[in-house]
């Protein structure tokens, strides 16, 4: 049987896709997939995300380490905010975080139903293609974007991920095609690619910089994170 990529460029598109057959790959290149797949590449224990700040600063009770990013900004007296630089620390190394951010955490919750959720970043792209070559699941890239709009990094994963599987998986839709022109015509320099684009210049302006190259680097790691039970592991 021939299995079949899609791609869903915003969490408000949603509803045009059935996910109980699928294995969806969340991404939110800037940050908060970069965050998690740094995470536990430097030995984080599991990550329970959440899409409400309450019910996230509410784990801080029951032992989580919180995490908590809106607009770009941590939030006021959490632990931890969304640069993947804060969880290369040793002292997380076996710890849990509650993890909320503006856009990533509502992609997960969107894409609750599927028959499977990971997390892709650039961090760990060849891990990803390699697992979903070995799965039977049809392919749903989930894009985050920014509250509802497109975004183009998020776009330039998907399409990377259609360039590494095009001689295994079939795109399903035109917006895999989409995705893999950008990503060819962007991918021997993202970050110049990148430097009108909204959350590039969001960024900016909260004089946030290294954060960027980082997360468009890739296959820094082999971590795959996998939702079970509503825990990233
Ligand atoms: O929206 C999100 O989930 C965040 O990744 C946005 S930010 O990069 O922290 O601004």
């Amino acid at each position: 049987m021939i299995k079949t990529i899609d791609v869903c460029l915003s969490p408000d598109l949603m509803h045009l896709y059935t996910v109980s057959d699928k294995t969806v790959v969340v991404v939110d290149i800037l940050r908060a997939t970069s965050c998690m797949t740094t995470a536990f590449a430097h030995g984080i224990n599991t990550i329970k995300p959440f899409a409400k700040l309450d019910d996230c600063l509410a784990m801080k009770s029951h032992g989580y380490f919180t995490a908590c990013e809106r607009d770009g900004k941590k939030v006021e007296g959490v632990d931890l905010g969304n640069s993947p630089f804060e969880y290369m620390d040793e002292n997380l190394k076996g710890q849990n975080i509650a993890f909320t951010t503006t856009n990533g955490t509502q992609a997960i919750a969107k894409a609750d139903g599927a028959k499977e959720i990971i997390i892709g970043s650039f961090l760990n792209l060849s891990t990803v293609a390699n697992y979903l070559r070995g799965s039977e699941n049809n392919v749903l890239v989930v894009c985050a974007g920014w509250k509802g709009k497109v975004n183009l990094e998020d776009t330039l994963f998907a399409g990377a991920l259609v360039e590494l599987l095009k001689d295994n998986i079939e795109p399903d839709c035109d917006t895999p095609l989409m995705a893999q022109h950008l990503y060819n015509q962007a991918k021997h320099d993202m970050v110049g690619f990148l430097q009108n684009s909204s959350h590039v210049k969001r960024l900016a302006r909260l004089n946030i910089h290294k954060d960027i190259a980082f997360c468009l680097t890739p296959d820094q790691y082999n971590v795959l994170p996998i939702l079970q039970n509503g825990l990233l592991k």
